[in-house]
C-alpha cells in the first residue's frame, strides 16, 4: 500500500445523492463510499471535492433532446457524449454534497459541468478535451504531486480524472474500495484497463481494513456509519499505523 505523503491530494469525487440509490442517476452501492471516505479523510492533510454541478436543460441530459433516452450516445460537436437521466441540476437536493460525507476536511470543491453545452466528467478538463477547470492550476501552485480519487462514478467521473491527472504530470491512484461504478455497457472494465494503460498502475487499492484506528472509529461515529453499514461495509479495524493527522497529534 502506497505511503501517505504531505503532498498528496485526496480528491472526493461526486458523493452526491443523485448518484446514490433513489437518486436521479444512481450508482449501485454509491452511498456505501460515505464510510469509506470519511474514514480515508483522516489519513490525508489535504482534501478536496468534486461536484456535479449543471443549469436545468443541460446538454448531456436526455431530456434536452427530443426522441433521445438516458444512455444513449450523440455527438454534442467535441465529440461522443452519453446522455444522462435529469441529475445534479444547481441547487436542487439531489445536487447538495451528501449530508453524511464529512465536510469540515474540505479545503476546495470544484464545480464542474455548469456550461450548458459541455458536460465534464473529469475533475481537471471539461468533456471537451479543452476547457480547463483551474484543478491542475491549483494543485501546482500548493506543491501537490499526487490525487488519490475515491467516490463516484468510478467509470466516468473518476476514470476521466486519473487518467487526466497523469496526462497533466501528476501521479494518481484510484481508491477503488471507496469508489462504485455506473457499469453500463461494460464501462467498468474498460474503466479499469484505462486506468492501468494510464498509469495509474496495479496500486489500485487503499484496503479499508488498514486505516487507522482512530480515525476509522471517528468516521463510524457519524452519520457515514449508518450508511456503511447498511451497505454492509465492515467496520474498519485494522492497526494504527501511519496517519497523517493522528501522529502528528499523539
Ligand atoms: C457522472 C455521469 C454524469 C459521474 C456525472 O459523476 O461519474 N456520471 N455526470
Ligand atoms: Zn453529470
Amino acid at each position: 500500500m502506497p505511503r501517505i505523503e504531505a503532498s498528496d491530494l485526496l480528491l472526493v469525487v461526486d458523493i452526491q445523492p443523485d448518484f446514490c440509490p433513489g437518486g436521479a442517476l444512481p450508482v449501485p452501492g454509491g452511498d456505501a463510499v460515505i464510510a469509506p471516505v470519511n474514514a480515508l479523510m483522516d489519513r490525508f492533510r489535504h482534501v478536496a471535492a468534486t461536484q456535479d454541478w449543471h443549469p436545468a436543460g443541460h446538454a448531456s441530459f436526455a431530456s434536452s433532446h427530443r426522441g433521445r433516452q438516458p444512455f444513449d450516445v450523440i455527438d454534442l460537436g467535441y465529440g461522443p457524449q452519453t446522455l444522462w437521466p435529469d441529475h445534479c441540476v444547481q441547487g436542487t437536493p439531489g445536487a447538495a454534497l451528501h449530508a453524511a460525507l464529512r465536510q469540515e476536511p474540505i479545503e476546495l470543491i470544484v464545480r464542474k459541468g455548469f456550461r450548458p453545452d459541455v458536460d465534464s466528467y473529469s475533475a481537471f478538463v471539461e468533456n471537451d478535451r479543452a476547457t480547463p477547470t483551474g484543478l491542475a492550476g491549483y494543485m501546482r501552485e500548493r506543491g501537490f504531486r499526487r490525487v488519490l480519487c475515491a467516490g463516484l462514478a468510478l467509470d466516468y467521473c473518476v476514470r476521466w480524472s486519473v487518467e487526466d491527472a497523469r496526462r497533466l504530470g501528476f501521479e494518481a491512484l484510484a481508491v477503488v474500495d471507496a469508489s462504485r461504478a455506473i457499469d453500463q455497457a461494460g464501462s467498468l472494465g474498460e474503466a479499469l484497463a484505462a486506468m492501468r494503460k494510464a498509469g495509474v498502475g496495479d496500486r489500485l487499492r487503499i484496503q479499508a481494513r488498514r486505516l487507522c484506528r482512530r480515525a476509522a472509529a471517528q468516521a463510524f461515529r457519524g452519520e457515514g456509519a449508518v450508511a456503511g453499514r447498511q451497505a454492509g461495509v465492515p467496520a474498519i479495524c485494522g492497526r494504527r499505523q501511519d496517519c497523517a493527522r493522528h501522529s502528528r497529534s499523539e
